[in-house]
């Protein structure tokens, strides 16, 4: 059925004349009847009658019994009036045009009969009946047309009926919803029918339009009405199907607790249709497949591994067992250190950022004694000098040169060196500080024992609460490093580190050696599953794109420091500098 033009549809609720049932009964027999008169009004086979107003051609009605087809078609005038009527039965044409009747293309006369069908005179009306079904189309010509049809049935049909006549699916299910629904509407029942007869007019077998319209009616009258239990079982509307082991909720949480959250609080009830856990369970969201389990079952996460309740994942300084989503550690019996490597430090208490600018900062200081390191003016990189104070006597290291050899006591410092790297500082008061010399100046701070709390400074205050590291020199707790990084400047310090990079060329380089980090079948694998790299490979990638002298310098730095951050924990790589590539340039920073 093609709506070429405009047309438009009135239902009537209430048109008692045909009875709110809809079907006509007689004595003997029951009839189905399908009635269109006037400009437009239609009175399907079942339910409420209803208005078009169109000069398309319309199926009235069509439907297939015993195998044999029946189509009615019917098309009004600019008149209002039908001008032209067409019959189909077992494939016979019957035309009604222009006050003349063509079967198969030929005009006949009244009484007129044929094997399948029969025309005759009935009262002011003409009928044509089928031999075939007992069926029957009655009609009233006048002038200009048609002015009342029906189409008659002596048993009701059950299915496939389409057309104007065959709404009765639809009214038949408005009406028994709405029959459940009284308590709710009360007056406003009449209206709400004739929306939904609207709503599902022609839309008959779209399962959504006509539940889409159900479901906001159960919820208008909410989860205490009558009609919320029943609706669809009444409608034949199913429940959405939820994925995985999610089950259907009309009325739910709206964000479902997972594993990694198991009670997510907002602000405000997210409530509403969803898909939820059944009762008791949580959404393992470390799993593929949308599975539900007990919190108990939860699995734990560490570095993209997934370990099961009971599972131990074991370091040199510490023992850590999986327990329903959440680990349990036991102490951690490596000290806690701070590392400056070049631009990214980690605190004691373990919080990683990048420092802004290339300044000198204090990078720990207690009551007496303070280590301050200076970047070079040139790169994010630390300038061949580093200081330690203590007291009034201050060590300084400059540079590898004038180190070579180089052992003394302070007053209250040892220094010497601990391998033709690095550089050890032991203080009395029980500090050590290690520095790489080559091919990068790095720090390594490990705290003194006893001076918990008292501690300030880039590497933050080694309280084992991350939240604070970033305590400014004036001891506001800052958002972001930038403030606390800066408010740690010795003399004035303007941010001149580029945060992202800036040279394509050597990010294209940084993004394929710096791969190798989070390669599971590389040189860095074996670590993987005791330290993340996703840090390591972000500092590898920013490092070495803005780098400013030998990018391959840079680069094994930073691939030198996750080797190093893995070896703290016992975890042995293997000869990771020949994997790498970074043997050479090893050789030729020592022997310089
Ligand atoms: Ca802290």
């Amino acid at each position: 059925m093609l709506l070429l033009k405009s047309y438009y549809i009135v239902f009537f609720p209430y048109l008692s004349v045909f009875g709110t049932g809809g079907s006509v009964t007689t004595t003997e027999t029951q009839k189905f009847t399908c009635r269109t008169f006037g400009s437009g009004v239609i009175q399907p086979f079942k339910g409420l009658g209803y208005y078009v107003r169109s000069n398309c051609p319309f199926t009235l009605t069509r439907f297939t019994h015993n195998r044999v087809e029946y189509d009615i078609t019917i098309q009004r005038g600019d008149n209002g009036l039908l001008v032209q009527v067409e019959i189909t039965m077992n494939k016979v044409r019957t035309v009604l045009q222009n006050g003349s009747i063509l079967v198969e293309k030929k005009s006949v006369s009244l009484p007129y009969d044929h094997t399948y069908q029969h025309i005759f005179q009935y009262g002011i009306y003409t009928r044509l009946r089928s031999s075939l079904l007992p069926l029957s189309v009655t009609w009233r010509s006048v002038p200009g047309g048609i002015d009342s049809l029906w189409v008659e049935l002596q048993q009701e049909l059950s299915t496939g009926m389409t057309g104007l006549c065959g709404k009765d699916n639809a009214t038949s299910v408005c009406r028994k919803f709405f029959s459940y629904t009284l308590e709710c509407l009360q007056v406003k029942t009449p209206h709400y029918i004739q929306l939904c007869e609207a709503n599902f007019y022609s839309y008959e077998k779209s399962k959504y339009v006509g539940c889409a319209f159900f479901k906001e009616i159960a919820l208008h009258c909410g989860n205490n009405s009558y009609v919320w239990q029943k609706w669809r079982a009444i409608t034949k509307c199913a429940e959405p199907t939820c994925p995985g082991d999610l089950v259907y909720k009309e009325e739910g949480d709206a964000f479902i607790p997972s594993c990694s959250n198991p009670n997510p609080s907002f602000s405000g009830q997210a409530i509403t249709s969803t898909c939820v856990c059944p009762k008791g369970k949580v959404l393992d969201d470390h799993a593929e497949d949308l599975h539900c389990v007990s919190v108990p079952s939860c699995p734990c996460v560490f570095s993209g591994r997934t370990y099961l309740t009971g599972d131990i994942r074991k370091t040199k300084c510490q023992a850590c067992i999986c327990d329903g989503g959440r680990w349990h550690c036991s102490e951690n019996s490596c000290p806690g250190g701070c590392h400056i490597e070049g631009q990214f430090v980690t605190t004691f208490d373990g919080k990683k950022y990048v420092v802004p600018g290339k300044c000198t900062y204090v990078a720990s200081q207690g009551l007496n004694w303070t280590i301050n390191v200076e970047f070079s003016g040139k790169h994010a990189s630390i300038k061949r000098s580093a200081s330690l104070i203590i007291y009034t006597e201050w060590f300084r290291y400059i540079n590898t040169k004038s180190l070579t050899n180089f052992s003394h006591f302070l007053d209250r410092a040892l220094v010497f060196w601990q391998s033709s790297m690095y550089v050890e500082v032991h203080t009395s008061f029980g500090m050590k500080i290690q520095v790489q010399v080559s091919p990068e100046i790095q720090l390594y701070i490990t705290p003194p024992g006893n001076h918990t709390g008292m501690i300030s400074g880039l590497c933050g205050n080694n309280n084992n609460d991350t939240t604070d590291d970033f305590t400014s020199s004036s001891g506001i707790i800052e958002n972001s490093p930038e403030p606390f990084a800066l408010s740690w400047s010795v003399g004035p310090c303007t941010p001149n580190i580029p945060p992202t990079c800036i040279n394509t060329d050597n990010e294209i380089f940084a993004d394929e050696k710096c791969s190798v980090l989070n390669n599971p079948a590389g040189i860095f694998a074996k670590c993987h599953g005791y330290i993340p790299t996703d840090q390591f490979h972000t500092a590898c990638i920013l490092r070495t794109c803005n780098c400013g002298t030998s990018l391959v310098q840079c680069l094994c730095v930073a691939l030198g420091n996750y080797a190093k951050a893995c070896a703290s924990l016992g975890v042995e790589l293997g000869d990771w500098r020949k994997a790498t590539n970074c043997c050479e340039h090893l050789k030729m920073q020592i022997q310089k």
